[in-house]
């Protein structure tokens, strides 16, 4: 059975689209309603790239939504469980997103980018229309939008290398999350220490999106001495590195602490943010699943799960695997796993319904690589 998925005019295409089409894109996902790169075709020198050399990435389907008023970062605060006390300009920061019920519903980096300018860089759900309706039903005076942004990642240890011989040595000195404004031939660019993976590197957020190609070609030509390539973020080494995939990973009940978020939360804060109370008693009660990793038995996987497998112990359902794959540097089955805290707990005796049948499988805790 052979099938793919149709282009038109509502899915938006990226600044770095034909770049990524020239470069011999061979899938996209659909992110932030814009068709997002996941292969080149061949995965196996994608991962060793990321792990082993430099890597670069189309992600611009991770959008921004910037808030800009004086109430900017009052909004941010209701948006937030976190405590976003002693942000400012140049340090990014991590923060979980939750609904009335404490439900997580998205997990963006976010960016003071000035006085009175914050931006989330969202995973893929609709926080602009989330956050201007919380905006409007307080009355805040602030405006909610989607700039011009759209980060490229450079990722992979030799990524430090490739953006310091672009940039400048002084993107060295950058922190984990740091950021700066820039420009690179006439493009503006915010750059920042950043990246879905655990492989280091940098995000060029790309602030004229009709510079998509000369972007990209800066980036391949510098990178060509390092063996720099295209790829995507890696789902091997996503699920190794345990990077949360909202909306993957989680479902309509999924609560940051579950999710291993709980260093994120204040709920001691004055703040009220959106879902305070639930969260106050979710704590109260204790989490009843946790985010995990499984090690299943079995052949070799040789493809991902396109949807959530079924995860039983002793005949019950206990949650679900989300992400599962062969791991080469492991040399197991992995996958990250939402499952009742018993089962997470437990030495074994977990069943995985795999696409391909059951496989025995055991919990392990993230991240499956303990060495990063
Ligand atoms: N970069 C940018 N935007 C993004 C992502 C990104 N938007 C979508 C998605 N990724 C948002 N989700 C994440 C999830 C994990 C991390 C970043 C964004 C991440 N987590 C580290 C971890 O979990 O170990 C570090 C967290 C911390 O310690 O603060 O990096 O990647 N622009």
């Amino acid at each position: 059975m052979t099938y793919s998925i149709a282009l038109g005019p509502r899915i938006r295409k990226s600044p770095f689209f034909n770049s990524s089409v020239k470069a011999g894109v061979t899938h996209f996902t659909t992110y932030n309603h814009m068709y997002m790169p996941v292969s080149y075709g061949d995965l196996a020198a994608e991962y060793d790239r990321l792990i082993n050399g430099v890597s670069m990435w189309d992600v611009a389907g991770e959008r921004q939504v910037s808030l800009k008023g004086p109430d900017a970062m009052d909004l941010a605060r209701m948006l937030t469980p976190r405590n976003l006390d002693g942000t400012k300009y140049g340090m990014g920061r991590y923060i979980p997103m939750t609904n009335s019920k404490g439900t997580l519903i998205n997990d963006p980096v976010l960016q003071q980018v000035s006085d009175e300018e914050v931006w989330l860089s969202i995973a893929d759900t609709d926080m602009k229309y989330w956050a201007e309706a919380i905006a409007v039903s307080k009355g805040m005076n602030v405006d909610v939008t989607e700039p011009d942004a759209s980060p490229l990642a450079i990722q992979g240890p030799k990524a430090v290398d490739v953006v310091s011989d672009i940039m400048g040595d002084w993107v060295r000195d950058l922190k984990y999350f740091g950021f700066k404004h820039a420009e690179i031939q006439g493009i503006p660019l915010i750059v920042a220490r950043s990246g879905w993976s655990k492989q280091g590197g940098y995000e060029l957020y790309l602030l004229d999106g009709s510079k998509g190609d000369q972007l990209w070609d800066i980036v391949a030509e510098a990178g060509a001495a390092y063996g720099i390539g295209p790829g995507a973020p890696n789902y091997i080494e996503r699920v190794e590195s345990g990077l949360i995939s909202v909306g993957a990973d989680t479902d309509d009940d999924s609560n940051p602490f579950e999710m291993g978020m709980g260093k994120f939360m204040d709920l001691d804060q004055d703040v009220d943010f959106i879902g305070k109370a639930a969260l106050k008693q979710i704590v109260e009660d204790g989490i009843k699943r946790r985010f995990c990793g499984v090690i299943m038995d079995g052949e070799n996987l040789t493809a991902t799960n396109s949807h959530q497998w079924e995860i039983h112990q002793d005949g019950q359902y206990v949650g679900f695997a989300s992400a599962a794959a062969y791991s080469p540097r492991l040399d197991w089955n992995i996958s990250t796993a939402l499952i009742t805290v018993e089962a997470a707990e437990s030495d074994g005796g977990l069943v995985v319904m795999c696409d391909d049948g059951p496989r025995n499988a055991r919990p392990t805790s993230l991240p499956f690589r303990k060495d990063q």
